[in-house]
């Protein structure tokens, strides 16, 4: 009885509700929302808006307006990037059948206001690069329908909702990076199950990676770039299968990589996690990551020797290990990505790799642009093989213990733009074809022991 009563009372209330929205409100509604929307715009009078939004003419008839066939209510807002400078009143809750909001790319300023939270069919919500400020409010959290949330490069601060019930959300993508957001990312967040692509980097977000993040099963794209996140990164984000890209540069994530090879997420093509302070040794299972192009691993605290399993990585573009500690004795390393043919760049300045530089450095892939292996504690010869890279476009040896003299061959280098090979201990004089390489523009071959006329 009781509960058949509490059924009829929540009838009548779902039924209340229904003609609050529906009934009540109308396309004046939703036209006198819009109007107080342009109210608040500093328009000159020929600005598309000012003549176009008027209420001589239905809303739905409106520059970037969309209406439902069948009801007429709007359904869609779009006027990004009209150089519109205003703020976002409280009205805009109101349009109560609204799909899709794209506000992006104005000068909009002022908060977003709450009543946002009652655009209950809400499933797009754009309003990245503004001037937004204020807490970023629970309420767009709130919204079970929205499936996109692009909030980024605007000024909001505050910290994301941890409530569980905020994130029980349909979110595929969220993105609220280059803001001031501070706190922690709530473990929470993993109730967003549909989550696709989350991208927080650039706000002030501090504490552990939650190791929940890796219950994100369809977690495609990461970006935590530019925080000040510490502690461990969680295993468990390794294990996400459909991850393609994780970045997590720039914060100060400690720990080492996994070396389970459980821990492989195999779509995973951009992997950054430079400057941080991870530590141990690169694992190499690290090539199960079969589809991996890009590695950047700079600016951490990796010791060992570089594996030469790297060279499976048959779509490697951009190998990026500068300033750690590794190890590659006789830089076998070099030898070890022949098969690499998409690379373009090989960045292993600042590590102690210790040895001469092997002729086969020139059965290196032709699309490599950029060498660095400057400060390597590199001997002997400037190999003669270097002229087969031929779109070569910087070569930066300095600080090394290179001697000998500098090879003719580089001469057949004609995209080289600039050659770095000061602070080593090459000798004799320099070939003049050197200056009739066409792109050249920066050589620096000081602190050497170069004899001979400059050519
Ligand atoms: C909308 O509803 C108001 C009353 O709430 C009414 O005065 C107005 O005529 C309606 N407008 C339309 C277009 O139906
Ligand atoms: C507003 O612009 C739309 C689209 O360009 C046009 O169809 C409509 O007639 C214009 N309305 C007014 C009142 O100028
Ligand atoms: C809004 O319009 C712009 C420009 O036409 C377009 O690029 C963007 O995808 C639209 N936004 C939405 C949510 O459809
Ligand atoms: C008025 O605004 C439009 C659109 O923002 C701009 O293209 C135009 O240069 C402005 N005109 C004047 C006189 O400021
Ligand atoms: C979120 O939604 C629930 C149910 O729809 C409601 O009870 C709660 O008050 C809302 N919270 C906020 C902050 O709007
Ligand atoms: C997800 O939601 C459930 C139910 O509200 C809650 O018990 C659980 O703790 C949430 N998960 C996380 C990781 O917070
Ligand atoms: C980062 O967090 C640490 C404490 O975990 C704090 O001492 C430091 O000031 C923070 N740095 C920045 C740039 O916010
Ligand atoms: C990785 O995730 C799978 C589920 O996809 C799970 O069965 C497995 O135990 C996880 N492995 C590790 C090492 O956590
Ligand atoms: C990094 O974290 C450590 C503690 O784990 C702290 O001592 C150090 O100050 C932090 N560095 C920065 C730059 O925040
Ligand atoms: C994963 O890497 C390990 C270590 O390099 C190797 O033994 C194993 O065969 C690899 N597994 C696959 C599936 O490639
Ligand atoms: C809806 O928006 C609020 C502000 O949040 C206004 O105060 C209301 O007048 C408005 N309602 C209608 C029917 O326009």
């Amino acid at each position: 009885m009781e509960r058949a009563y509490s059924f009829f009372l929540s009838a009548v209330v779902l039924q209340l509700y229904f003609l609050e929205t529906c009934i009540s409100k109308n396309i004046t509604t939703d036209q006198s929302a819009l109007l107080a929307f342009k109210g608040s715009f500093t328009l000159n009078s020929s600005h598309p808006l000012t003549r176009n939004w008027s209420s001589q003419a239905s809303a739905c008839h409106w520059i970037g307006v969309t209406c439902g066939s069948r009801h007429r209510r709007v359904r869609a807002l779009n006027i990004s990037n009209m150089g519109i400078l205003g703020t976002i009143p409280p009205h805009l809750g109101n349009l109560s059948f609204l799909v899709s909001l794209d506000v992006s790319r104005n000068h909009l300023h002022g908060v977003i206001p709450r009543e946002m939270g009652n655009l209950h069919k809400l499933e797009k919500l754009f309003m990245y690069s503004n001037k937004l400020s204020g807490y970023i409010q629970e309420e767009l959290f709130n919204i079970s329908t929205l499936r996109q949330m692009g909030l980024s490069s605007n000024k909001l601060s505050g910290s994301l909702p941890s409530a569980p019930d905020y994130w029980r959300t349909n979110l595929q993508f969220l993105n609220l990076a280059a803001n001031n957001i501070g706190g922690v990312i709530p473990s929470s967040i993993s109730n967003s199950s549909n989550l696709k692509e989350l991208y927080l980097h650039e706000n002030k977000l501090s504490g552990q990676i939650p190791n929940s993040l890796g219950d994100l099963r369809r977690l495609e794209y990461l970006n935590l770039d530019y925080n000040n996140l510490t502690g461990v990164i969680p295993e468990e984000l390794f294990n996400i299968s459909s991850l393609t890209e994780m970045s997590l540069v720039f914060n100060n994530l400690s720990g080492s990589l996994p070396s389970a090879p459980g821990y492989r997420p195999t779509k995973l093509e951009h992997l950054y996690l430079g400057r941080n302070n991870i530590g141990g040794v690169i694992p190499s299972s690290i090539s199960n990551s079969s589809n991996l192009k890009t590695l950047d691993l700079d600016n951490n605290k990796l010791s060992g020797k570089i594996p030469n399993s790297l060279g499976d990585l048959r779509q490697l573009e951009f190998l990026g290990l500068f300033n750690n500690n590794l190890l590659s004795p006789h830089l076998s390393i070099l030898t070890s990505l022949v098969n690499c043919r998409s690379l373009t760049h090989i960045v292993l300045s600042g590590n102690p790799l210790n040895g001469v530089l092997p002729d086969s450095i020139g059965n290196l892939s032709t699309s490599l642009e950029q060498i660095y292996l400057t400060r390597c504690e590199i001997r002997g010869q400037i190999p003669l093989g270097i002229e087969n890279l031929s779109n070569l476009i910087m070569l930066s040896l300095y600080g090394n213990e290179l001697t000998g003299s500098v090879p003719r061959t580089l001469c057949n280098l004609h995209n080289l733009q600039r050659l770095g090979l000061f602070d080593n201990r090459l000798s004799g004089p320099l070939p003049e074809c050197l200056c009739k390489l066409p792109k050249l523009e920066a050589v620096d071959l000081s602190s050497n022991q170069i004899s001979g006329l400059i050519p």
